[in-house]
């Protein structure tokens, strides 16, 4: 796009590598470029790999990218020196001399793929998810969506919706040539309630994957938390003492488990009676269990009352019978931070319960998809009941209502604000 400016950045992050990258987009890609590698031909061939001198500092490779077949679908040129921090912030600001170039801003190379028609908004943003994932589980969901997972699905979903909606507004515009297009309305809109439905369903764990799952021990004092904690994570992270109230904060750390950003939280027992600062823990205690995916309650032998202590959690949970190398062990999965025994057990089952190395947990990773098919799951529910009881303008109405809702996920349409917020979230020199 012509009238767009040049943008340049270093694509590498901030940290010594063996190769960084220069990226240049736009019109004047090429005639900067030059500024740097006279060696560039003035009409290179198209991703051919230049072995050439970069600034006069260093040899490193340099490709050409010519619209639109690039990853911005304008002009790119890419630069490939050493990857020193420094040595590629002196080639970036000899390239800025030029003065059609400036500063990428953080996101503007996908920004400009998406507004480009590279890629729709799902897999824009599947980008800046896949460049900070930190699990195996937030890789494999955001590249998943990069792939056009999501989209593609969205896109299945409108096929069947965008013709239910035309038929139903030819039965209100032309009654009589249109007589019987809206037959059937209810079925057909159930039919894609169902598959919104089964996506919705599945947002949850992409959600999980991507920000990782929070896990809570919690349970009487003394009833061995500590300890266990301590042997989920293989390491001593947390006290452990005999006298009943050690642990006052809330301690975190992660592990992966099946490919799972897992956070342990330690918390304080449960106790009347505690002294002040115990008595904060135990506040902390409870707003941890609020924030939970799955609450492991931590029992020791002999243990009362172990349903009043299941109440306390408001996710899911998993009774752990704690201690058990002492022999009577409470009901549950029984485990002794002690020894390790049963310790391995507790963590496949942790997985298992948090859907851990579910493949189909890919589909919609980000709040605002998840938003959105909330709100098409909702319009179409609306619409579904008013084939019974109101009158077709409400039913068309609610049907283009969903497929709005559809669209904001895959950015037709998508208004200014909206991309600033999203593209916002990006690193520079991407
Ligand atoms: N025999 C045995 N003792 C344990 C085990 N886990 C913890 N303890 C002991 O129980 C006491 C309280 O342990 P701690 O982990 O601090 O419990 P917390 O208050 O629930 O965090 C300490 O004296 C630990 O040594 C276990 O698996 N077996
Ligand atoms: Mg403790």
């Amino acid at each position: 796009m012509a009238q767009h400016s040049t943008i340049a950045a270093i694509a590498t992050g901030p940290a010594a590598g063996g190769v960084g990258v220069i990226r240049i987009s736009g019109p004047a890609a090429l005639e900067a470029a030059r500024r740097v590698v006279p060696a560039l031909p003035l009409f290179p061939e198209p991703r051919h790999a230049y072995f050439v001198n970069i600034a006069g500092l260093d040899d490193g490779l340099a490709l050409c990218f010519p619209a639109p077949n690039s990853y911005t679908g304008e002009d790119v040129v890419e630069l490939m020196p050493h990857g020193s921090p420094k040595l590629l912030s002196m080639v970036l600001r000899r390239l800025l001399e030029h003065p059609a170039l400036r500063l990428a801003e953080p996101g503007e190379f996908t920004r400009r793929a998406f507004v480009n028609g590279r890629i729709d908004l799902a897999r824009a943003e599947a980008v800046a998810d896949l460049v900070v994932a930190t699990s195996e589980a937030a890789v494999r969901s955001a590249a998943a969506q990069l792939s056009g997972e999501l989209s593609r699905r969205i896109a299945a979903v409108k096929e069947r919706l965008v013709p239910l909606h035309a038929d139903l507004e030819a039965s209100l515009d032309f009654p009589d040539e249109a007589e019987g297009a809206d037959d059937g309305a209810g079925a057909r809109l159930d039919a894609v309630l169902f598959e919104l439905r089964a996506l919705a369903a599945q947002g949850a764990r992409g959600a999980l994957a991507r920000r990782g799952a929070h896990v809570v021990l919690y349970g009487p004092v003394n009833a061995g938390k500590s300890t266990l904690f301590n042997a989920l994570l293989g390491s001593s992270r947390a006290l452990v003492d005999a006298e009943p109230g050690t642990t006052r904060d809330v301690l975190e750390a992660t592990v992966e488990l099946g490919g799972l950003a897992v956070t342990f939280v330690d918390t304080a027992g449960l106790r009347e009676g505690a002294g002040r600062v115990e008595a904060l823990g135990i506040e902390k205690t409870r707003a941890a269990l609020k924030g939970a995916d799955l609450a492991l309650l931590v029992v020791p032998p002999g243990a009362a009352d172990v349903d009043a202590w299941r109440r306390e959690a408001t996710s899911e949970v998993v009774v752990v019978a704690a201690k058990a190398d002492l022999g009577t062990t409470a009901d549950g999965h029984a485990v002794s931070g002690l020894t390790g025994a049963g310790v391995a057990e507790l963590k496949a089952l942790v997985a298992g319960r948090l859907g851990a190395e579910r493949s189909e947990a890919v589909a919609l990773a980000s709040e605002r998809h998840r938003e959105a098919l909330g709100r098409a799951v909702e319009a179409l529910q609306r619409a579904r009941a008013a084939v019974e009881v109101a009158t077709l303008e409400v039913v068309a109405g609610e049907t283009a209502a969903a497929l709005h809702a559809l669209d904001d996920i895959t950015g037709e349409d998508a208004k200014t604000e909206l991309l600033d917020a999203i593209f916002r979230r990006f690193c520079i020199g991407k």
